[in-house]
C-alpha cells in the first residue's frame, strides 16, 4: 500500500538530482546506435533537457543540454501547467477556502478539511492521507499561509511520484518494439502518433503497425498520423489477424533497419478473455521475430476517467506484461490527482503524459515538474 515509503530512500536520492531520471532516455541509448552518433547524442541531449522540463514535445524548442535544469521554467513546463490547470484550479480553489488572510492554524479540523479536499482530485484515500499526515508532521500547531502548505504538499507529492525510470528502454541493437495497449478510447492511437512524431523528429527511424484491425477508422487514423510524420506504416486487410500485422511490422522494421516499431492494438478489457489471448498471441509472434521483444508494453490510461481508469485497467498490467504507463488527456481532466493511485496500484513507471490532441502534446513524465504544475500558484 505504502508504495512510496518502501522506496523512499532511493527516491529521496533521486529527488536531489531531478535530472537523473530525466536523462534516462539518453542514458539508455544503445552504444551501437547505427548512425551519426554525435548528431544523435546531441538530439538526445536536447530531449533530456526537454524532459527536465517535463516534455518531449518539441526538440527544436529545447535549449542546450544542461544537467540539473529546474523544471519550473520554460515553454514546456508551461504546457504541463496548462494541461493541469483544471485539476489545479479545482484543488487550489478548494484549499484556498481553508485560509484566512492572517494565516490559519494547522489543527485536527484543518487537517480533516484538507484531506477531504485532496480526495476530490481522485488522488485516492491513501495518497490524501499520506499528504495530510506529512502536513501534520511538519506544520501542526503552527499558523501557516496557503503558500507554506502548498509547498509542503508539493514536496510530498513529488516524493510519492518519484520513480526510477521514465524513458523508453531501448534495445542494444536492432529495432526496439513497443506494444501499446489499453481500453477503448483511452488515447492509444493518438499517443502513438505523438510519440512516433517525437522519435522521428529526434532522428529515429520509426515504423508504425496498425494492429487495431477491428475498426477501419483506427487504421485510417494511424495512417493519417504516419503520413503527417513521414514514417512507415504497416496495415493489414480489414479484420486481418492483429498478430499478423504485428509480425509484419517487426519484419518491416528489421528489413529497413528501423530503430523503433510501435504497434497499435484494439481496445480491450482485462475481462475479455479472447481479446487478452489475442494480445498474448501478438506478444508471441513478435517474440518469434526478436526474442527480446516486445521491449516495452505501454498501457494507455485516460486521465479524464479518474478512478474509473484504474478499475477499468485493473489486472490489465499483469495480464499484458505492461512495462509503463502513458497517462493521456491530462489537459481535459480535473482529476489529474489520479496519477498518485495509478503509481501505487500499477507499480509501473508513468513514462509519458498526454497534454492535448496536437502533435506536440506529449511530455516525458517528470515527478518534480508534475507536482509543481499541480500545486504551484
Ligand atoms: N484532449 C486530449 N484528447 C486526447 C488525448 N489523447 C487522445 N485524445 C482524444 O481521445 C479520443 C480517443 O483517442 P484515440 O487515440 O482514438 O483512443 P484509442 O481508442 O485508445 O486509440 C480522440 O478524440 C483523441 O483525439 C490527449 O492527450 N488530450
Ligand atoms: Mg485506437
Amino acid at each position: 500500500m505504502a508504495f512510496w515509503r518502501s522506496k523512499k530512500n532511493k527516491e529521496n536520492e533521486a529527488l536531489g538530482q531531478t535530472s537523473a531520471t530525466q536523462s534516462e532516455v539518453s542514458e539508455t541509448q544503445p552504444a551501437s546506435q547505427p548512425t551519426n552518433e554525435s548528431a544523435e547524442s546531441q538530439k538526445e541531449g536536447k530531449l533530456a533537457t526537454d524532459d527536465s522540463k517535463g516534455s518531449v514535445s518539441s526538440p527544436s524548442s529545447a535549449s542546450s543540454p544542461s544537467s540539473g535544469a529546474k523544471p519550473a521554467s520554460g515553454g514546456l513546463f508551461s504546457k504541463m501547467r496548462g494541461a493541469l490547470s483544471k485539476t489545479r484550479q479545482a484543488l487550489s480553489t478548494d484549499i484556498r477556502d481553508l485560509f484566512k488572510a492572517e494565516g490559519t492554524l494547522v489543527d485536527d479540523d484543518f487537517l480533516e478539511e484538507l484531506f477531504s479536499r485532496l480526495v476530490r482530485t481522485d488522488m485516492g484515500v491513501a495518497s490524501a492521507e499520506a499528504i495530510r499526515d506529512d502536513v501534520a508532521t511538519r506544520l501542526r500547531a503552527r499558523v501557516v499561509s496557503l503558500e507554506e502548505v502548498l509547498e509542503t504538499i508539493t514536496q510530498q507529492t513529488q516524493t510519492m511520484l518519484a520513480q526510477e525510470s521514465a524513458g523508453i528502454k531501448y534495445t542494444d541493437s536492432g529495432p526496439t518494439v513497443i506494444l501499446v495497449v489499453g481500453v477503448n478510447g483511452s488515447g492509444k492511437t493518438t499517443s502513438i502518433g505523438k510519440l512516433a512524431n517525437h522519435l522521428h523528429q529526434s532522428g529515429r527511424k520509426v515504423v508504425l503497425g496498425a494492429g487495431d484491425t477491428f475498426r477501419a477508422a483506427a487504421v485510417e487514423q494511424l495512417t493519417v498520423w504516419a503520413g503527417r510524420i513521414g514514417c512507415e506504416i504497416v496495415t493489414g486487410k480489414p479484420e486481418a489477424d492483429p498478430a499478423s500485422v504485428a509480425y509484419q511490422t517487426v519484419d518491416k522494421a528489421l528489413a529497413i533497419g528501423a530503430d523503433i516499431a510501435i504497434i497499435d492494438t484494439a481496445g480491450r478489457l482485462q475481462t475479455q478473455v479472447n481479446l487478452m489471448q489475442q494480445l498474448e498471441k501478438i506478444r508471441r509472434v513478435v517474440e518469434k521475430k526478436i526474442d527480446t521483444a516486445p521491449h516495452e508494453v505501454l498501457l494507455v490510461l485516460d486521465a479524464t476517467a479518474g478512478q474509473n481508469a484504474i478499475s477499468q485497467a485493473q489486472g490489465f498490467s499483469d495480464a499484458a506484461g505492461c512495462t509503463g504507463i502513458v497517462l493521456a488527456k491530462l489537459d481535459g481532466s480535473a482529476k489529474g490527482g489520479v496519477i498518485l493511485p495509478i503509481r501505487e496500484k500499477f507499480q509501473l513507471p508513468v513514462k509519458f503524459v498526454g497534454l492535448g490532441e496536437g502533435v506536440d502534446d506529449i511530455a516525458a513524465f517528470d515527478a518534480a515538474a508534475f507536482a509543481k504544475a499541480l500545486f504551484a500558484q
